[in-house]
């Protein structure tokens, strides 16, 4: 607790531009849950290096991440918005967690084997640890709720897990947190290939809607999006194209599926498409705008990443003071 308010802690890796699944999964969520919780959005660049990054690319993609989250809508004065690598307290409980974490746990992770499996040149130690950095993200903060996609649940799973191991070891010491999923687009599809999830790293372009994609290529994109040859606007999982084009349909007008239907019963996949396409520019365009304005103004986004980065140090290190004193490590002489 903050002030009264429960704690929500939530992160994004700078590693590609973000697509669709990434605002309707995680950002769009955030947005609706920042006034009834203290929050904490971090710009997760500790986990971006678990895969090679060119520096300075991650270095202006980390910046407009962190700019796009207020474009998006996040109010930085109310909202801790800040960069991992500004806080080493993540680094320190991580090395602490590490060692409350086991082998077995992190070997059963499917995130891993995935990213694994595309980078086998590079199956570093920092790739496998991965979810441990994750729980320290969370633990640090004390964070009652965790939003995220679908696809991060496991990772949630492992962090309770830890969280609760250390708990019964030492006491009371961590807040133990509850995952927060969409009720709807949890899971975006790929337009392409709409039994494989939404995802920046897809070499496809046209299966991933980009948030900075222009409404031209947003339009051209759901022309192509691949469908079926039912002929039926239906919401079921035998048309799984449909299904997720009414999934971002209604995640984008907040209109219920029922509601959807109503509207394009007896309607062509044609008009259809398009009708999700200007759904979906007019959410991103707004956004895209604002990010424009904002990348501009340096000395406020300055401004805000250095106070943020106190605030941020201010509460990791209360949690981590506390950990180190129950792990016995000696207090700090001032
Ligand atoms: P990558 O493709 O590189 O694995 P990603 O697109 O999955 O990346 P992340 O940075 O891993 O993106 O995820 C950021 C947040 O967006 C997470 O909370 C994740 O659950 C959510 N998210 C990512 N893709 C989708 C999707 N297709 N649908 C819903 N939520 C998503
Ligand atoms: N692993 C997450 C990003 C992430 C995160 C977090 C999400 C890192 N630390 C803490 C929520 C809470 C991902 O890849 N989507």
């Amino acid at each position: 607790m903050i002030d009264g308010k429960k704690v929500l802690f939530s992160g994004m890796q700078a590693t590609g531009n973000l697509t669709l699944g990434n605002y309707l999964g995680a950002l769009k969520n955030w947005l609706t849950l920042s006034d009834e919780y203290e929050c904490f959005y971090s710009v997760v660049d500790l986990h971006s290096i678990t895969v090679r990054q060119e520096p300075a690319q991650l270095r202006k993609r980390a910046r407009d991440l962190l700019t796009l989250y207020i474009a998006a809508g996040l109010d930085p004065k109310k909202n801790c918005i800040y960069y991992q690598s500004h806080v080493a307290g993540h680094a320190q409980l991580s090395w602490i967690l590490n060692c409350y974490t086991y082998m077995g746990e992190l070997n059963r992770m499917t995130q891993f084997k995935d990213k694994a499996s595309k980078h086998t040149d590079n199956i570093n130690a920092g790739l496998f640890t991965y979810p441990v950095l994750m729980a320290a993200d969370i633990l640090l903060f004390q964070a009652d709720v965790v939003p995220v996609g679908k696809d991060q649940l496991q990772h949630l799973e492992l962090t309770r897990d830890v969280a609760q191991r250390f708990n019964s070891i030492y006491g009371d010491v961590f807040t133990v947190p509850e995952p927060y999923i969409g009720k709807t687009g949890a899971k975006i599809m790929s337009l392409q290939e709409p039994s494989k999830k939404m995802s920046k790293s897809d070499e496809n372009p046209n299966a991933s809607i980009l948030l900075m994609d222009d409404p031209d290529t947003i339009i051209r994109k759901f022309k192509r999006a691949v469908t079926d040859s039912e002929a039926c606007i239906c919401y079921r999982d035998e048309q799984p194209g449909i299904k997720n084009l009414l999934d971002i349909y209604c995640t984008c007008t907040n209109k219920t599926v029922e509601e959807a239907l109503r509207e394009f019963e007896g309607k062509g996949y044609g008009d259809f498409k398009l009708a999700v396409g200007e759904a979906v520019v007019s959410v991103l365009k707004p956004i895209q705008d604002e990010f424009a304005r904002l990348s501009k103004d340096k000395v406020y986004i300055d401004s805000i990443i250095k106070e943020n980065a106190e605030k941020a140090n201010y509460y990791a290190n209360k949690t981590l003071r506390k950990v180190q004193k129950k792990v016995g490590f000696p207090e700090q002489i001032r």
